[in-house]
């Protein structure tokens, strides 16, 4: 028996001890999807020009580590090297603007067309695709309005491009055969103070109804809309707040998409969770690190995290959380940022699928308070790293650290040679 057998044999008997059947840990952990960002790989870049960079709309990736995707090849290769190195089941969410555009293509005239070899790829990796409209980025975006602006024209452009987003997430789930989710978010917004905040989320309102008039079957695309706080220029208002969403989303029937980077830095989205599911039976979730601001980190097993999967995993059996990645360190290895990022979360899914809830639950039931926390703090100590190897290693992927060695040799090989 290897070093990892044995040790999963021995976890194995300690979690019995507190009630937890790991094997049912590690099936529901393998069956749980998290939806990969596609953005990592190049910075929010995007493929519609040569060289095309994030340009306005409140994000910002920061850094310039050397090797990043210059083009959809090279992204694909980087992912699928990520893919490699990550156990379990996964996604990948696309932005509009990573389209394969034979020649420039105005957001308001992409279509299903664009996606089609990111299709076949993505059935030939065996994952399937969510998408994203992309409201960002463009000369119709720099004043801060999309589908918050004043001018007509304007709204109408952006209206187009999210009715030819949904059209290709349409596509996308018919082809997989699993509902693509397509999320909006807006930058919508303004640096300083703004009289007319009313009209603008009324404005808002309207154009959100025109982009969703057309119905699509559950069984191939459902719609999310995604809030948040401010961004960099949008300090003072931000027409697509969480309030507007919330009723938005529940008058309407759409997914609320919770990004952990969106809120008061004290609030926290685990919470968030059982109060909006008392409501709705469903969601998107954006897992960031913001540290001071929506700074976009590569997700870490940190508290917020931990806290979050918690949340997920009570709720599996009778509810539907969707799960996607929303970070971008141009700073360090992008590769590596990926897969921290992607491990992190699948650890923070297993830690909470391993934790004695049925003992804590009972504690709490009959108010011993004392021994809630006790098993609580107990329960960290358990040997989750021997269980997440056995997983790794039953998955097919390096266990342990060996994958940063992996990481390192795929710098050297290949994102070290693009300039
Ligand atoms: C921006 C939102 C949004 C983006 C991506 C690129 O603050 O979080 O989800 O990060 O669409
Ligand atoms: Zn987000």
């Amino acid at each position: 028996m290897s070093r990892i057998d044995r040790a999963y044999a021995l976890a194995q008997e300690h979690y019995a001890e507190y009630g937890v059947d790991t094997a049912a840990a590690l099936d529901a952990l393998a069956a749980y999807p998290i939806s990969i960002h596609c953005w990592q790989a190049d910075d929010v870049g995007g493929f519609e020009r040569p060289g095309a960079a994030l340009g306005g709309g409140g994000i910002q990736a920061t850094g310039n580590y050397p090797g990043k995707a210059r083009n959809i090849a090279e992204a694909r290769s980087d992912y699928e090297k990520v893919l490699s190195l990550v156990p379990g089941s996964h996604r990948l969410n696309l932005h509009a603007s990573y389209g394969e555009f034979p020649q420039f293509t105005e957001r308001d005239a992409i279509g299903p067309e664009h996606f089609e070899g990111w299709i076949e790829w993505a059935q030939a990796q065996g994952i399937a695709l969510d998408f994203n409209c992309t409201c960002f980025s463009h000369p119709k975006a720099d004043d801060g309005y999309t589908l918050a602006s004043k001018d007509a024209a304007i709204r109408e452009f952006w209206i187009a491009h999210v009715h030819r987003c949904r059209e290709i997430a349409g596509a996308m789930g018919r082809a997989q055969g699993s509902p693509c989710i397509h999320n909006l978010w807006i930058p919508d917004g303004a640096k300083d103070i703004t009289v007319d905040r009313f009209g603008h989320r009324a404005h808002l309102l309207e154009s959100l109804d025109a982009c969703f008039a057309q119905d699509y079957p559950v069984t191939e695309m459902k719609d999310a809309v995604e809030s948040k706080l401010f961004g960099i220029g949008a300090e003072w208002f931000t027409a697509g707040s969480h309030e507007f969403y919330l009723g938005y989303a529940l008058s309407r029937n759409k997914l609320l998409c919770f990004d952990m980077g969106h809120y008061h830095p004290t609030e926290s989205v685990a919470d968030k969770v059982p109060a909006y599911l008392q409501f709705a039976d469903e969601l998107l979730l954006h897992v960031s690190r913001p540290i001071r601001w929506d700074s976009d980190h590569v997700v870490l097993l940190d508290d917020p995290t931990r806290d979050l999967a918690h949340e997920i995993v009570r709720r599996r059996h009778d509810k539907q959380i969707h799960l996607a990645l929303d970070f971008f360190d141009a700073a360090i290895n992008r590769i590596g940022a990926y897969v921290t990022g992607i491990r992190a979360t699948q650890q923070a899914l297993l830690q909470a699928l391993l934790s004695p809830e049925v003992r804590l639950l009972a504690h709490e039931e009959a108010g011993e308070n004392f021994e809630r926390l006790a098993l609580l703090e107990t329960a960290k100590a358990l040997p989750f790293g021997a269980v997440w190897d056995y997983f790794c290693q039953q998955q097919g992927v390096p266990p342990g650290a060996q994958w940063i060695a992996d990481v390192r040799a795929y710098e050297h090989a290949v994102l070290a040679k693009r300039s």
